[in-house]
């Protein structure tokens, strides 16, 4: 197994204690640890630099608006693009809302499909419906084959000229499972339809070429991969960015303001109206900075090594069933699972005893929880901090829970 426990002293939250136990953090799918560089950075700003960005001739926010466009730099090459055709956003929601509101609204008439997958998250369920509401589109969902792949052997039954948008997640926040990215854009391109990617689970943990994607949006979180919440971002197409209007108006995003009508910032500031959240983008920077700095390659081979140790200690304990494919070549670190009749929750309160962090629950996925016909699950999701000896307390403390709940 590759071995980066080296970089847990990175983390200082890492060696605190949860319950009197050594914390074990196996939920960074909700969001990740941050190092100490992240953190330095935003404090740095604030110490140093802060001030607005885009408006004053002052020193501190010549300093400010450096540093805020420096991220964006940063966080485009991490993507493989020019910073240009990245804008800022909240989060993966919000980056999505803007697709949805600032191309959906305009694109969409009654009668039209969004394609979706069964397997999305809210956050690439509900602007879809919103839209979809405001303009009598129709959502479309492609379901799940045996192995919790996106079944697109019926693409040809759903795939027509009615069809403005297919938006899909690169990889599922419930059960790690890839999704079929080349194969769903180019099916949006044959029939003229616009593809976005919703990769908040893919970013963080795979090296991404955005260019060589073939998808026309991409939205992704900081929070997700070591940086700060509260910020994320956007990538488009340059001819889509353009054609896109801005889905919220205010100040940043202007060129000319009149008493009637107003004019656009070039892209990609006319997406990022009113004052940016500019600590949160310093602290994305050094985020991918320190992403670059371990290598994408060496996260990559250690979250498959860790997924495929967790599947198989995993695969030990009785009457646990695991939701998501077992292959690591076609999953990522998120792990969901079952065991036997306890609730989710119960679990993770087990597991919190011995102060190891899961999420259970829907994992804001409820189609997909409908979809296969459970309520919940228990998730279990590594990152690059993650060591062998804490899935063996993971495993250990499931066993504590049979007996408890008399499994045994
Ligand atoms: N999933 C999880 O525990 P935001 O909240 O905007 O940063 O990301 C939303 C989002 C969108 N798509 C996928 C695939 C996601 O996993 C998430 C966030 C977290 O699984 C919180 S619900």
């Amino acid at each position: 197994m590759s071995d980066l426990r080296a970089l847990r002293a990175d983390f200082p939250i890492l060696s605190r204690e949860v319950n009197g136990k050594p914390l074990v953090y196996l939920d960074s799918a909700a969001t990740t640890q941050k190092p100490q560089s992240v953190l330095d950075a935003m404090n740095s700003y604030y110490e140093n630099s802060n001030a607005n960005v885009h408006r004053g001739a002052h020193t501190l926010a010549v300093e400010a608006t450096d540093l805020y466009e420096s991220a964006r730099t940063k966080v485009a090459a991490f993507i493989g693009t020019s910073p240009s055709q990245l804008a800022f956003t909240r989060g993966t929601t919000t980056a999505i809302n803007h697709i949805a509101y600032g191309w959906g609204l305009h694109h969409l008439s009654e009668g039209d499909k969004i394609l979706l997958t069964i397997m999305e998250h809210h956050a690439n369920i509900v602007p879809w419906q919103l839209v979809a509401k405001y303009t009598g589109a129709e959502l479309v969902y492609l379901d799940l084959d045996d192995d919790f792949g996106v079944d697109t052997s019926e693409l040809d039954k759903v795939l027509d000229e009615r069809v403005k948008i297919v938006s899909f997640s690169g990889m599922s926040n419930v059960t790690g499972a890839l999704g079929p990215i080349d194969v769903l854009s180019k099916a949006a391109a044959s029939v003229g339809a616009i593809s976005v990617l919703d990769a908040a689970q893919l970013v963080p943990h795979t090296n991404v070429d955005v260019e060589a994607l073939g998808v026309d949006f991409l939205a992704f979180s900081s929070h997700k991969m070591l940086g700060p919440t509260g910020i994320g971002a956007l990538w488009g197409r340059a001819d889509r960015l353009e054609e896109m209007e801005p889905a919220e108006g205010g100040g940043e995003m202007i060129n000319v303001v009149e008493r009637h009508a107003s004019t656009w910032a070039p892209v990609p500031h006319k997406f990022e109206a009113g004052t940016p959240p500019i600590a949160e983008a310093v602290g994305f920077g050094a985020a991918v900075d320190y992403l670059s700095a371990v290598g994408m390659d060496n996260v990559v081979a250690h979250e498959r090594s860790i997924t495929a140790y967790a599947l198989d200690r995993l695969s030990e304990v009785p009457d646990l069933t695991i939701y998501g494919p077992k292959d690591v070549s076609k999953r990522g670190g998120a792990v969901s699972f079952e065991l036997g009749d306890i609730h989710p929750h119960d679990i993770a309160t087990i597991l919190d005893q011995d102060g190891i962090a899961v999420r259970a629950g829907h994992h804001c996925a409820r189609p997909l929880m409908k979809y296969l016909e459970i309520p919940a699950t228990a998730r279990a999701s590594f990152y690059l901090y993650n060591v062998p000896e804490e899935v063996d307390l993971l495993v250990e403390s499931l066993h504590k829970a049979r007996g408890i709940f008399g499994l045994v």
